[in-house]
Formats: C-alpha cells, sequence, structure tokens
C-alpha cells in the first residue's frame, strides 16, 4: 500500500495535499501519534500529580507531625528520667550533692502531708514533732450531766476572744480545767522537777504535726507500736471516775508526764483517773481485772 493510499485512507490526503506534502507521511503520522499520546500521558500526569499532590502534602504534613510529637514526647520522658535520677542521687549523697539548687529540688518534691495528735501529758512534742501549740487540758465538770464529754488542749498563750463577749455566766456549756488524780508509784517522775507524787496538779498537753505522715492511732494497752509504725509517746490510759455524772472520753497520758507549775490545789474541774481493765465480755485471757491500762500513739 503506497503512501498516499495510507493517507487518503485515513482521510487526511486533501489537507495534506493542499500544504504541498507529497512525502509519504505515515511517520510523521505515527509521531504525531506519538506526540499525542505523550501529550496525553503528561496531562494525564499532570491531573495525576494535581490530585495525588496534596494527599501527599496531607500525608507528609501529618507524619511530620507525628515525629514531632513523638519527639517531644521521647524528649520530656528523657527530662523527667534525668530529673528524677538526679533527686534521687542527691538525697542518696545528702548534703554534699547540690547546694541550693538541690534543696529547692527536695523541697519541691518533699511531700507536704503530715498528721496531727495530743499529747496529752507534755509541754513540749517530741524532737521529731512540732508542737503547733502548747497548752492545758480542759473539759466539762466532773459531776455536770451535760456539756461537752472529750478532753480538750487549750493554750495558754495567745488567747482571743469573739468581739462582743458577754460577761458572767449565761449558763450554757462549761470550760474546766483538768487534774491528775493519781497517786505515785504510775507515773515516771522523770519530768515532774522534783515532784513524786501528780495527785491534783493540773494537766499540760502539747498538739504534734508530724511531717511526711498521714496516720496516727491511739492502741490501749500496748506499749509498742506495730511493725512499719513509729512510736511517738505511750503512757496511761485515763479517763473521768465511773461514779462521775459527766462522760468523758478514755485518752493517752504520757508515762512521763509533766506537771503544771504551782498547780497544785485541789480545784476539782475536768478530772483525770486511770482505768482499770475489768475482764468478762473483755477477754480475761490477755486482760486482768484491775490492773491499769497502758497506751501508745503511733503514726505512719
Ligand atoms: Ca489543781
Ligand atoms: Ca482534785
Amino acid at each position: 500500500m503506497s503512501s498516499e493510499k495510507l493517507v487518503m485512507d485515513q482521510g487526511f490526503a486533501p489537507s495534506l495535499a493542499g500544504l504541498g506534502l507529497t512525502r509519504p507521511y505515515k511517520r510523521q503520522g505515527g509521531r504525531r501519534t506519538g506526540l499525542v499520546l505523550l501529550a496525553g500521558g503528561c496531562l494525564g500526569g499532570v491531573l495525576v500529580c494535581a490530585v495525588l499532590m496534596p494527599l501527599v502534602y496531607v500525608t507528609m504534613s501529618d507524619l511530620q507531625l507525628e515525629v514531632t510529637e513523638l519527639k517531644n514526647l521521647v524528649t520530656s520522658g528523657s527530662n523527667s528520667a534525668s530529673t528524677a535520677s538526679s533527686s534521687t542521687e542527691d538525697r542518696e549523697n545528702g548534703t554534699a550533692a547540690g547546694g541550693t539548687h538541690r534543696e529547692r529540688r527536695e523541697a519541691d518534691l518533699t511531700p507536704e502531708f503530715g498528721d496531727v495528735y495530743v499529747r496529752w501529758g507534755r509541754e513540749q512534742c517530741g524532737e521529731n514533732a512540732e508542737t503547733i501549740y502548747a497548752g492545758a487540758v480542759g473539759s466539762g465538770w466532773y459531776h455536770h450531766h451535760g456539756g461537752g464529754s472529750d478532753y480538750q488542749c487549750l493554750p495558754l498563750e495567745d488567747v482571743e476572744w469573739g468581739e462582743n463577749p458577754v460577761a458572767g455566766n449565761q449558763h450554757g456549756s462549761y470550760m474546766y480545767g483538768a487534774e491528775y488524780e493519781v497517786g505515785t508509784g504510775y507515773f515516771s517522775t522523770d519530768n515532774m522537777e522534783s515532784i513524786t507524787n501528780p495527785s491534783q496538779y493540773d494537766v499540760p498537753c502539747s498538739v504534734c504535726h508530724v511531717a511526711g505522715r498521714s496516720s496516727h492511732v491511739m492502741i490501749p494497752a500496748r506499749l509498742s507500736c506495730p511493725t512499719g509504725w513509729s512510736k511517738e509517746y505511750s503512757g496511761y490510759l485515763m479517763s473521768e471516775k465511773h461514779t462521775h455524772y459527766s462522760n468523758k472520753n478514755f485518752i493517752c497520758m504520757d508515762g512521763a508526764p509533766n506537771l503544771r507549775a504551782g498547780s497544785s490545789a485541789d480545784q476539782d474541774g475536768a478530772l483525770l483517773y486511770l482505768v482499770e481493765a475489768q475482764c468478762g465480755s473483755l477477754p480475761c485471757g490477755p486482760y486482768i481485772s484491775g490492773y491499769e491500762l497502758t497506751c501508745v500513739v503511733c503514726t505512719k
């Protein structure tokens, strides 16, 4: 088949002839087709790129964000580990390790929690506790039917009244000071300033704060604390006399108590007696009728 015939068969002969194209142009037609295909391919590619590029861009952006977040996580984790490690090391190394910076970091990490208890019978708390205030024990009159029934630790300094105190009794509730109603032979006289018999002396007290501990417990009939607990003090359980009208709570009196100086006069008020076990419903195994009950205050 000739070139002309081929062109004519394809319907291009008149226009090509008019243009003076006499050479066979089957090849030229193939090149054009190729160019058309190439252009179409490029156009298609451009279209595909136009569609895919935003997707790729979004995907890349997401990946970049995720990588950034991961880097941040790794960095913060490493910083935390570094801080914890340093603090632990500083604590282990003691005061030689870090100076002011270390102290500030330790202060930041030191728990601020603590616990509070009353040390009945002592003017000051123990060396491991802060004395919030010291005072004198008080409660309702020993033979009144009503009024308050629990012992209180009343401050003796900086006593503050309301704006309009009304003089004279309006006969509501009363607060009296407390006296030891116990003779010699039970308590240690180590803190009694050469006095041997605490009877009729007024009773001091202190309110104690222990830092870093969150619990306290008073255990009757014990002088020591369970494993894992710290002993704050021990002594004798005391309360009001059983024949008096006023019921009081049981409190743990320090075994080596202070006496309020110059308070030996028998003025009564709220009173404190030793507590004797009475076995029966209270098991006679460990408990012995007539024995004075001990007590201990523990913290953890
Ligand atoms: Ca007295
Ligand atoms: Ca008395």
